[in-house]
């Protein structure tokens, strides 16, 4: 039995995660998530990447809005709306249980990580999916004129529109890996850590300015492949390149590999963006991103999964 290990944010991320998990056999893939967008609201913890990956990998997603639970009902925020509520920040009445009970959980002293470990096994997850850490990080988003904004404020409330001039990932410094990713990452079988076409800056980078996620990709002995987000100098979602555009990057591939820098061993890009591979400091796989269906997601992971094999004896 082998492992890989999958870095993730909310939907992008979480469709290759799905791909990785569908190739795989049972129980060898591990998700690990961003927790950077993590906030409290009306009372409740909110895991918003944790849950996208659970609905995503266990068949109980959103697709068109690529957050929440498919099919849900909104009774709950209908009701707090008639109340004069709070309601910039939709919670379905399905994934209000998920939220309550994982409150409840950490009020009683559990960890996040016990918690969504439980979760994957009752929505039937084979394989495991763990918060980055057990610790609090918040990312938050320094825009030009509206100051600095939690993440959920920018990304919802403010629907991305505030420019943004720095990102900052405020309690990353002192946060932990939890053990369970410990093990998985010295794991003599562990086969390569994939980082999901995620927004670097948004859902990666939290887990980056952790100190020791940098050192273990950075001390891998194992490939680390990063796969692109960007479809001809577009995010299929969610705001990439124009963060990129106001952080003064070019938006292309290139600058996504160049953030990674010298964690990563291979990168993978959408033919549409073949052009800047060869600006690319790190072996490259061209193919098509794109994963609108299930033969997509399972194509595009089994090409990252070939492309990691690539290295094997080559030593990274
Ligand atoms: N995104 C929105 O744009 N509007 C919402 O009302 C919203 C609610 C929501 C509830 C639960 C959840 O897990 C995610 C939710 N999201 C919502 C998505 C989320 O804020 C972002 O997509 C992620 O944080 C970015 O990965």
């Amino acid at each position: 039995m082998t492992q890989v290990l999958a870095l993730s944010g909310g939907i992008g991320g979480a469709r290759l995660a799905l791909g990785l998990q569908h190739t795989l056999p049972p129980g060898e893939l591990t998700v690990v998530v961003n927790t950077g967008d993590d906030f409290e609201h009306l009372g409740l913890s909110i895991s918003p990447d944790i849950d996208t990956v659970l609905y995503t990998l266990s068949g109980q997603e959103n697709p068109d809005r690529g957050w929440g639970r498919g099919g849900d009902s909104w009774h709950f925020m209908a009701e707090i709306e008639r109340l004069g509520g709070e309601r910039w920040f939709r919670l379905g009445d399905k994934e209000l249980a998920v939220h309550i009970e994982r409150t409840r959980r950490l009020n009683a002293g559990e960890k996040l990580s016990r918690i969504t470990a439980d979760f994957a096994g009752h929505f039937g997850i084979l394989g495991k999916v763990v918060p980055m850490t057990n610790d609090m990080v918040r990312t938050m988003v320094v825009t030009e004129g509206e100051g600095t904004l939690d993440f959920q404020q920018y990304f919802v409330a403010r629907r991305c529109e505030p420019v943004v001039k720095g990102m900052a990932y405020a309690g990353a410094a002192d946060a932990q890996m939890p053990p369970v990713l410990q093990e998985v990452l010295t794991d003599p079988s562990l086969q390569a850590i994939v980082i999901c076409p995620s927004n670097p800056w948004l859902s990666i980078a939290p887990m980056l300015e952790i100190p020791a996620w940098r050192e273990a990709l950075q001390e891998a002995t194992v490939p680390v492949i990063a796969v692109s987000p960007l479809l001809n100098g577009h995010a299929v979602r969610g705001p990439a390149t124009k963060i990129m555009s106001e952080l003064g990057l070019e938006p292309s591939s290139a600058s996504i590999a160049q953030f990674y820098g010298n964690l990563i061993d291979g990168f993978v890009l959408d033919r549409s963006e073949a052009h800047v591979a060869p600006e690319i400091g790190v072996a490259t796989h061209v193919t098509a991103t794109s994963m609108k269906t299930p033969a997509d997601r399972q194509r595009l992971a089994g090409e990252v999964l070939e492309f990691a094999g690539s290295f094997r004896g080559v030593g990274v």
